[in-house]
């Protein structure tokens, strides 16, 4: 039998009643000191018919926030605000895990502790302007991190993946991708450092290997994934051989078992074009689970899935639109649009307001 969108997967421990899986998206509407809301108990609630949803990207500490109104999972009071998402999302036959997240320089000291600078793997300071409560600011140049400091990163994702394990996600997702922290460290154009996290292929993975190989230890390997973006340019970001480093990530990887690799195949947020990568090549590296992303429709995604490219397929816009969107696919039934100006912040208008299909 072929397999399709609606067929049954097992990625790690986690199983997946169809393969279409909700992408992780970032819509600023926590509330006060990053704890998820009623509100967000409900959008999350109306898409649990995904066959896994990914949350939003999730700080895992104060200094790992780089936008507005961010849902954390650092405090007791997150974890209880994100323990009714599960819940919820449980409650109706759904899976979710979280995806754990440090911003690096991708932020501004209005959005962090004491007005600090953002770090990174080295002071380079993006292009861009930084989206805060002030509205937008030029990013400025970031502190690069001591070599000391990073075992307290690697701490703050054990802390992170523990609380997440207590508010009752199914696993969690490890972002490496984007241009946010462990992808600074991937990247030569953002990492420049000349100790043992700098230079070869292996010194810019040790960061993105320590932190999966800690949460792993947490979490257990059947409950990890990770996510990467080779050439997303997005956040000014740039690589000066992005297939031999990403093919060098997907086969490091293979040393943990995990749950699965997620894959953004191209470009993301309109940073530009971004260049040619074999896909395909580096997926046959990775002996585990793959969920392919990145303007798939419901052809494309069945065809992923039955050649064998992709084990489930990430849909984030056609999420935001249609919380129904695997009973939209079944039926063949038309989509609604998205409104591209309620993506970030607001509240129920182009959040939990999309219409499902009339029974
Ligand atoms: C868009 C706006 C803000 C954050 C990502 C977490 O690209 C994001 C993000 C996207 O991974």
């Amino acid at each position: 039998m072929t397999l399709n969108l609606f067929s049954h997967a097992k990625l790690g421990s986690i199983s997946l009643s169809n393969r279409i899986v909700m992408a992780p998206l970032t819509r600023n509407r926590a509330g006060e000191g990053g704890v998820p809301q009623p509100i967000n108990v409900t959008y999350y609630e109306q898409r649990a018919t995904a066959g896994l949803i990914i949350t939003e990207a999730t700080p895992i500490s104060a200094m790992a926030h780089g936008y507005p109104l961010l849902p954390g999972i650092y405090t007791d009071a997150q974890v209880a605000g994100w323990k009714k998402i599960t819940e919820a999302v449980h409650a109706k036959g759904g899976k979710i895990v979280l995806q754990i997240w440090h911003v690096g320089r991708i932020s501004h000291p209005s959005l962090l502790p004491d007005n600090a600078l953002p770090v990174a793997p080295s002071a380079i300071k993006p292009a861009g302007q930084a989206f805060t409560y002030q509205g937008l600011v030029d990013y400025v140049e970031p502190r690069a991190l001591a070599a000391d400091e990073l075992p307290g990163i690697v701490a703050d994702y054990v802390h992170a993946t523990r609380s997440a394990l207590d508010a009752g996600f199914d696993g969690v997702e490890i972002h490496a991708a984007n241009g946010y922290l462990l992808d600074q460290f991937l990247r030569d154009g953002t990492n420049q450092r000349t100790d043992d996290y700098g230079g070869s292929f292996e010194n810019r993975a040790r960061l993105l290997m320590q932190v999966t190989e800690a949460v792993v230890a947490v979490a257990g390997a059947d409950k990890v994934g990770v996510r990467l973006s080779p050439v997303n340019p997005f956040n000014d970001m740039k690589d000066s051989n992005p297939q031999a480093l990403f093919n060098y990530v997907a086969e490091s990887l293979n040393r943990f078992g995990l749950a699965y690799l997620h894959v953004v195949e191209g470009g993301i947020h309109g940073g530009g074009e971004s260049e040619p990568f074999d896909f395909s090549a580096m997926r046959k590296l990775f002996k585990g689970g793959y969920i392919a992303n990145l303007a798939y429709d419901k052809a494309r995604g069945n065809a992923a899935i039955a050649s064998g490219h992709a084990d489930a397929v990430a849909y984030g816009v056609p999420f935001i639109a249609n919380p129904d969107l695997v009973e939209r696919f079944k039926a063949d039934a038309p989509l609604n649009d998205a409104d591209a100006s309620t993506f970030y912040g607001g509240a129920e208008k182009g959040y939990t307001d999309y219409p499902f299909l009339k029974a």
